[in-house]
């Protein structure tokens, strides 16, 4: 496979389009025949046809007459087949294919798993199946023919709705679908298997039935009932809040343990990660709850942001994705706890897109080119993607963004299209200029506002001047003397001495506010807020207005008040956060200098008053808790001591545990005493989800390992003696309670974990939770164990979700993915090349834990570079990888 860069610039109008596809799939035992009709039209006198395909071609016939070989070239390089002199006139291509879904392990195109067939075609999967343009902007209508033996395949999907079916000779049978709607070759679905059926039906908003079917295998049947509660609440949610409403008349999932995402929206058959449909209280977090009802909403509203309007090339993948990821945000947030969601959005984005955009991965939310497009479903793509939606909706409103979404689908309902026609609906149904605003599609790279702001005297009142730097990075792809200022909201309050909300006045304008949204779209600007009281602390960037860094030269004190009054949650979070950051880095700069470390009272104190108060809601008690984890504190740092980093962190957590235990102690057992409440002499079954308990239960969580670092020993006692009393109520409380001790270094803790994994041995996902902890503990034996690990039963390299739990989670481990003898980094390193030869895309997701190459000290520096080049040495390696890998080196 050779190297070749593909551009946003070079993008050329199709030369032919497949405005409709007729496939029959005859599944055998160890291989599938495909035939695949495709109805082509050629465009502007066109006669060289060029189709993507990575498959065993047999044979082609062009309106029914068999083709010699003479006829076209194969090139596997480029995985195309190129047809020199087709007619200029419409004609039919009937290619025959054979594929071995059994050999298959890179979950990509047709592939087996448990005996069951299921395809990923999203982005180029649908070339491993047949021949085909395989591009978004091709789009047509899809008739599908399944034949199988009946009793090893009793179920035959595909995508839309089954118009016949019936048996065949030799113990066989057969199923027809047809799609009305018309989609890109990337949301073909087939699914043929043994599984089990749960059914039910919704009734739309103009009173059509929609029959929904989840499939699952037969032992997980009883798992998917909140999974169906959230398409059922997610259906309404896209009738009431956009006027959006499912237009076929069934709508199908299924849930595959091997899949290499979270899941995919298939037009009418979604399939998913095991991961994101099966819960049940016994063996899901509130978190994997809340990531079921956030995943099943997702791939729903694809149905209109995606399918009905898609991207016209992978470039504009961002229009889909960051559209739907802000409609998911926006479902969460409408369900439960707006603000704690909001939050623990802006904290994945800093935590994880942050870094990448500081990295040498950093691309714009429209990348300008790639390698392999399956590297580019990035953090990028979909969450810094959403913040920009997001600031649409800032901007205009929810009044003018639905105006904006109306004329998007007005425009574009059955069309391929770009950012930029997204952009010109929101502008164009508003009247508002977002010219600018293209920036933040071609523009990479986190900016930074640089705010500082000044009382000045104007006659009798006072006037508050903020004035606003903008700096923009230099990242790989563009230096920052090529890019230009951008556009952005930035919400604002002021606050006086006593907490309050003070009023003050724009220019030109004699109505008073207290709070508002200043439009920044220069390199520096002013902006005057008039008749300010005396004291002023001004609240920035509220709700996170925008996905930049902040800095202004906030007191300590100013923060402490801030986070004891603000009004705006986010804000209120972010001023506790930056107290908190403030005091890891005064304990790496003492750490450095071999100085003791400084006590933080004015912080303990903050943190003495949040637990102490009783009118905070508990689950954002729970997040002012959290102490930012070393990806958050790293920013846009050089020379980064990651261990020094964990070292400055726990003594912060240190200092929190023993200040705070008494107000630790009493918050997390109040908060189990209101968990408790109203369940007394009730079945354990009552501990199931909801986001009132879901709070509670997270701030028991948040306190927990506080209260086992003040005293390890008589905790890990308490634990031991008790662990089926604490446990039994549901995971979240099992999977609480371990987390709380995981680090713990005594034999108690590993019994702990092995009496875990011996109850949960046949629940895949629980097991996932069992290689997560053994991956995730700080104890010095950590590396063995997971090594150990490796040869569990249940363990299975070639399952993408068993190497994210356990290869994956101790990449994320510093100490020990950084450990100083490089034992760390050699043993991802030697996974990744050896998944690398049958799982490129996930073997591709591991290589980016070494992103920090160049920001870290030169001796940890020197063995990452020493693993990474012997990685691009391989000769068989991936050009998945190897653009991961040579980005980072370059
Ligand atoms: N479109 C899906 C994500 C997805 C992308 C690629 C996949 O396989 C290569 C699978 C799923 C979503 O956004 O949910
Ligand atoms: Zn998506």
């Amino acid at each position: 496979m050779t190297q070749t860069v593909k551009y946003l610039k070079d993008y050329t109008a199709p030369t032919h389009l497949v405005p409709k596809t007729d496939l029959l799939f005859e599944i055998n035992e160890q291989y599938t025949d495909v035939w695949a009709t495709l109805h082509i039209e050629p465009q502007n006198g066109a006669t060289e046809l060029v189709l993507q395909g990575d498959v065993k071609l047999i044979s082609i016939k062009k309106n029914d007459e068999t083709l010699p070989e003479t006829a076209y070239s194969l090139n596997p390089n480029d995985e195309t087949l190129v047809l020199p002199n087709m007619p200029t006139e419409p004609f039919t291509l009937t290619i025959h294919t054979q594929v071995e879904p059994q050999k298959n392990k890179s979950f990509n195109g047709l592939y087996e798993s448990e005996g069951n067939l299921y395809t990923q075609c999203e982005p180029e999967g649908f070339r491993k199946i047949t021949f085909h343009p395989d591009r978004p902007d091709v789009m047509g209508e899809f008739t599908t023919e399944i034949r199988a033996n009946a009793d090893k395949f009793p179920v035959l999907l595909s995508n839309g709705n089954k118009i016949r079916s019936g048996s065949l000779n030799d113990g066989r049978h057969f199923a027809v679908w047809h799609d009305p709607f018309v989609k890109p070759t990337y949301l073909f679905a087939l699914v043929a298997g043994d599984l089990a059926l749960t059914s039910d039906f919704f009734i739309t908003q103009s009173g059509r039935r929609v029959v929904i079917e989840f499939y699952t295998r037969q032992a997980d049947a009883h798992q998917v009932a909140f999974a169906i509660e959230s398409l059922k609440n997610s259906m309404k949610w896209d009738e009431t809040r956009f006027g959006l409403e499912y237009d076929l008349d069934i709508y199908m999932v299924v849930a595959v343990g091997d899949f290499n995402m979270g899941a995919m929206e298939n037009k009418g058959l979604n399939i998913f990660n095991t991961k994101y449909v099966l819960a049940d209280s016994q063996t899901a977090t509130d978190a994997d709850f809340e990531g079921v009802e956030a995943v099943i909403a997702h791939e729903y509203f694809h149905n209109w942001t995606g399918n009905r309007v898609t991207c016209r090339d992978w470039f504009q993948l961002s229009l889909k994705e960051g559209l739907t990821v802000f409609r998911d945000q926006e479902f969460s947030g409408d369900r439960a706890s707006r603000a704690v969601r909001r939050i623990e959005n802006v904290k994945l984005l800093r935590t994880h897109q942050f870094a990448e955009d500081a990295s040498p991965m950093a691309h714009p939310v429209r990348p300008a080119s790639y390698v392999e497009m399956n590297n580019f479903y990035t953090m990028t793509v979909y969450e810094k993607g959403a913040e920009v939606v997001r600031m649409y909706h800032t901007f205009l409103g929810e009044e003018g963004f639905q105006r904006g979404m109306k004329l998007y689908f007005e425009r574009h309902d059955g069309q391929a299209v770009t950012c930029d026609d997204f952009r010109a609906a929101m502008a164009d149904a508003n009247g508002f200029d977002f010219e600018q605003f293209a920036l933040w599609y071609s523009q990479a790279g986190t900016p930074t506002l640089q705010i500082s702001g000044s009382l000045k005297k104007n006659g009798g009142n006072l006037d508050y001047v903020l004035r606003v730097k903008q700096i923009l990075p230099d990242t790989p792809d563009m230096p920052a003397s090529q890019k230009q200022a951008m556009m952005m909201p930035l919400a604002i309050a002021l606050f006086n001495e006593n907490g309050e909300k003070g009023a003050f006045k724009l220019p030109n304008d004699d109505n008073s506010y207290n709070e508002t949204i200043l439009i920044v779209n220069q390199a520096e600007q002013e902006f005057v807020l008039r008749e300010v009281q005396q004291s002023v602390t001004p609240s920035l960037l509220r709700g996170f207005s925008a996905p930049v860094h902040l800095q202004f030269d906030y007191t300590n004190e100013q923060l402490a008040l801030l986070l004891a009054h603000d009004d705006d949650e986010f804000a209120r979070w972010e001023a506790g956060q930056t107290l908190l950051r403030r005091a890891i880095f005064a304990n790496e700069t003492a750490l450095q200098q071999g100085n003791d470390l400084p006590q933080n009272p004015l912080l303990i104190q903050a943190l003495r008053n949040i637990l102490n108060d009783n009118n905070l809601d508990a689950a954002f008690k729970a997040m002012l808790l959290q102490v930012p984890a070393e990806a958050e504190l790293w920013g846009e740092r050089d020379h980064i001591n990651p261990v020094q980093t964990t070292m400055a962190r726990e003594a912060l957590l240190d200092e929190i545990a023993h200040a705070l235990h008494g107000e630790l102690l009493a918050t997390a057992l109040n908060a189990r005493e209101s968990e408790n409440a109203d369940k007394r002499g009730k079945e354990i079954a009552f501990y199931e989800y909801n986001p009132k308990d879901a709070g509670l239960r997270a701030l028991q969580y948040a306190c927990f390992p506080l209260i086992h670092r003040f005293d390890e020993a008589a905790t890990i006692e308490q634990v031991f003696e008790h662990y089926d009393e604490m446990a039994r109520k549901n995971m979240t409380h099992e999977w609480g309670v371990l987390s709380s001790i995981n680090s713990n270094a005594s034999a108690k803790r590993d019994e702990l974990l092995a009496r875990f994994a011996a109850k949960f041995d046949h629940q895949a996902l629980v097991m996932d939770k069992y290689f997560s902890l053994i991956a995730c503990s700080r104890r010095a034996d950590t590396l063995v164990q997971a090594q150990a690990a490796l040869n569990h039963p249940r363990f299975a390299l070639d399952n993408p979700n068993k190497v994210r739990a356990l290869i994956g989670t101790f990449a994320r481990n510093v100490p020990h993915f950084h450990a100083l003898d490089g034992s760390g980094y050699a043993f991802v390193a030697q996974h990744i090349k050896k998944i690398d030869a049958f799982n490129p895309q996930v073997a591709a997701g591991l290589a980016r834990a070494f992103n920090l190459l160049k920001r870290i000290e030169p001796q940890r520096q020197a063995l990452m570079r020493a693993e990474l080049e012997a990685i691009v040495a391989l000769p068989s390696l991936s050009k998945d990888v190897r653009e991961i890998v040579e980005k980072i080196l370059a």
